[in-house]
């Protein structure tokens, strides 16, 4: 059998370079080496509040964010979480073999239940149980995310042994695939936090929509370290942050890198910065926006009706050895 990836995204907000380079980047490269899966994640979408017309617009435009970098349909499979039952199906399955005390650690959901207080749902509580969902029902063999999901990732993979374990082999035991350089893009406003979707300051994040105009003034904002040196140093993390960007999306080597600047300053680093990234987004934006709407349509429904198929067996093998699927019938 061939090696499967699944990975998703939530639609909320927007994409930023971060989720590109940290995870979409790396989905592109590996759709050709193993039978792949991409998911817009839009039940985890409403772990917080959500606007329900702006949430099915948002479900669209990241699926046409995912055909734009280049995940292409002739060779994986792209779909819509809610479109596929047995998601959800699975997750209250694995919430019977799931700990308080384990979710209870997951840093995401301290960081994210934190700003919300008490308006906290049960939902965001048990998001990593979904997640694991997702990740379970297909064998998934790697997961490429970005270092924030690793956590979730270490859970995935306790609940399937602890499944595997109590009610008999059902599951494989994925393995994250994060990647070397790029797993976590800083803020360009505070180099010790990670660029985040959920961050109130609009200058923190380039945004793969962001026009022209505002890649430049961001790049232009971004916070630099004290020095005036333009290399790789993690006791330097702002210019580290932008060099790391530099480097993913030119791909050229650290050496070659420091090599260019090393008799530029901090202000000529961002505006060749701001270039490379419009020389990425604008053909990439193009894309987005040339996508119909029937095609979308075309390539949700078929992808949909794949993974279905793909995600049956491993549900109804799931619920048989729990004693569900019709388990309970005499004669069966
Ligand atoms: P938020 O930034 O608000 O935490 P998120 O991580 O929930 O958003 P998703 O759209 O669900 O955003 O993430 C999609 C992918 O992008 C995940 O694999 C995640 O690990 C990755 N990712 C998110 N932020 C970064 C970052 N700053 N650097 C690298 N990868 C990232
Ligand atoms: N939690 C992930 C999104 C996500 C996901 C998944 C990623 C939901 N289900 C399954 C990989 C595999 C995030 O990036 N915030």
């Amino acid at each position: 059998m061939p090696k499967r990836i699944f990975s998703g995204a939530q639609p909320t907000n927007q994409l930023h370079l971060g989720n590109y380079l940290g995870a979409l980047r790396n989905w592109v490269e590996l759709q050709h080496e193993y039978e792949s899966l991409f998911c817009v994640v839009n039940l985890h979408a409403h772990t917080i509040q959500q606007d329900p017309k702006v949430l099915a617009e948002k479900t669209r435009e990241l699926a046409r964010i995912y055909l734009a970098v280049g995940i292409d349909p002739q060779v994986s499979t792209i779909f819509v979480q809610s479109d596929v039952p047995a998601h959800a199906e699975l997750a209250w399955l694995l919430n019977c073999v799931t700990r308080m005390s384990e979710l209870d650690r997951m840093t995401q959901f301290k960081e994210k239940g934190r700003k919300q207080r008490e308006n906290t749902s049960v939902g965001l509580f048990d998001y990593p149980v979904l997640m694991a969902a997702d990740i379970l029902l297909y064998q998934t063999d790697l997961v490429p995310v970005g270092e924030d999901q690793k956590q979730h990732l270490e859970l995935t993979r306790d609940l399937a042994i602890r499944f595997n374990r109590d009610f008999g082999e059902t599951f494989r035991v994925p393995d994250p695939f994060i990647p070397k350089v790029g797993a976590r893009i800083m803020s360009l406003h505070d180099p010790t936090k990670k660029m985040s979707k959920s961050d109130e300051n609009p200058n923190s994040s380039i945004l793969l929509l962001d026009d022209a105009d505002a890649v430049r003034r961001k790049f232009k904002r971004a916070v630099t370290d004290s020095g005036t040196e333009i290399r790789f140093d993690p006791a330097r993390p702002a210019i580290t942050n932008l060099l790391t960007i530099y480097q993913l999306l030119t791909k050229q080597t650290p050496e070659e890198i420091e090599a260019h600047f090393a008799d530029k300053g901090y202000g000529h680093l961002k505006a060749e910065l701001a270039d490379v990234t419009i020389d990425f987004l604008t053909p990439f934006q193009a894309r987005v926006h040339g996508i119909s709407d029937e095609e979308l349509d075309a390539i949700l429904n078929s992808g949909s009706e794949r993974a279905r198929a793909l995600a049956r067996p491993t549900l109804d093998a799931a619920q048989a050895h729990m004693g569900l699927h019709g388990s309970h019938i005499a004669g069966r």
